[in-house]
């Protein structure tokens, strides 16, 4: 039953598995960086990722309630050491493969890399997260080829300089037409439409009122009638409202994916599956009984 607005989500084909989106979706994060911002190096031990740690966490994720793991490898907090397409191959694609073969579970690849794109599609991934928008060199091509399910994320710049000042005219305004052009660019490349899924991009390049702004114009976004994909896990926007340090932003996350649900998210980006998933049933369910 939808929630808030008439948007019902369509069922993606991710690699063979299907992705029903008639009910919100909870995709639980595994980065295999050395310093994510919120669970940075957790993985590791020394300069080492630990796969089989990162096996455990994927497990774990998938019996609580996980549809997508997200995988990825490259940091985008601010000031992040940038990695080359050869790294981040290096870091993502042995545990894409060890999950692939080893867990009932679409395995979503968390990268902007072409080349990457194409191994994990080759080793059995089932969706594309691209926090950049297939707006790399290649990256539209190889995603097409792929025929995966893709997510496009708005960005303001990169990674470095996106929190320098962002600003925007209308900022619900111009991230709509950043992803409505995205899709054209993605159609004239060979990717249909019901391939795409939309993501606002929570935290990166906006103040805290542009968040503030896309969270209250989500309903908006949910109308140009694709899945629409949110991130507030952890995030800084927490910090700024109600003072809490990244390892007490769990609850206040809980209650922005409910909020995002309600608003027309089909697709909740977590690193806290359980109570994320519990708390999305709820509002679903609340919502079911009207
Ligand atoms: C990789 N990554 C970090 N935050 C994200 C968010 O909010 N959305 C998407 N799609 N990817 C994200």
């Amino acid at each position: 039953m939808p929630l808030s607005c008439d948007f019902k989500g369509p069922v993606l084909n991710c690699a063979g598995r299907s992705l029903d989106l008639s009910t919100p979706a909870i995709m639980g994060v595994i980065n295999t960086t050395p310093d994510s911002f919120s669970d940075g190096g957790s993985l590791y031990r020394g300069s080492r990722l630990d796969i089989d740690c990162a096996m455990a966490r994927a497990r774990e994720m998938v019996a609580e309630g996980a549809h997508i793991l997200d995988i990825g490898g490259e940091s985008t907090r601010p000031g992040a050491a940038p990695v080359t397409p050869a790294q981040e191959s290096d870091r993502v694609l042995p545990l894409v493969e060890r999950v692939c073969a080893e867990l009932d579970v679409i395995v979503s690849v968390d990268t902007s890399s072409a080349q990457l794109m194409a191994e994990a599609a080759s080793a059995g991934a089932g969706m594309i997260n691209d926090v950049r928008a297939l707006g790399r060199e290649g990256a539209l091509q190889a995603a097409a080829d792929t025929g995966l399910p893709i997510c496009l994320m708005h960005m303001r710049g990169n990674p470095v300089n996106m929190q320098n000042s962002p600003q925007y005219e209308n900022v619900l305004r111009n991230v709509a037409q950043f992803l409505e052009d995205r899709v054209v660019a993605c159609e004239t490349a060979g990717i249909e439409r019901a391939r795409l899924v939309l993501d606002p991009g929570f935290g990166f390049g906006k103040t805290l009122e542009h968040n503030l702004q896309l969270l209250r114009g989500l309903p908006q976004l949910a109308e140009l009638g694709l899945p629409l994909l949110v991130g507030f896990s952890r995030k800084s926007m927490i910090e700024q409202l109600i003072g809490r340090g990244v390892d007490e932003r769990g609850p206040a996350s809980l209650a922005l994916a409910v909020l995002a649900v309600e608003r027309g998210a089909g697709i909740i980006r977590t690193h806290d599956v359980a109570a994320t998933a519990d708390a999305v049933a709820m509002a679903v369910a609340l919502a079911e009984r009207g």
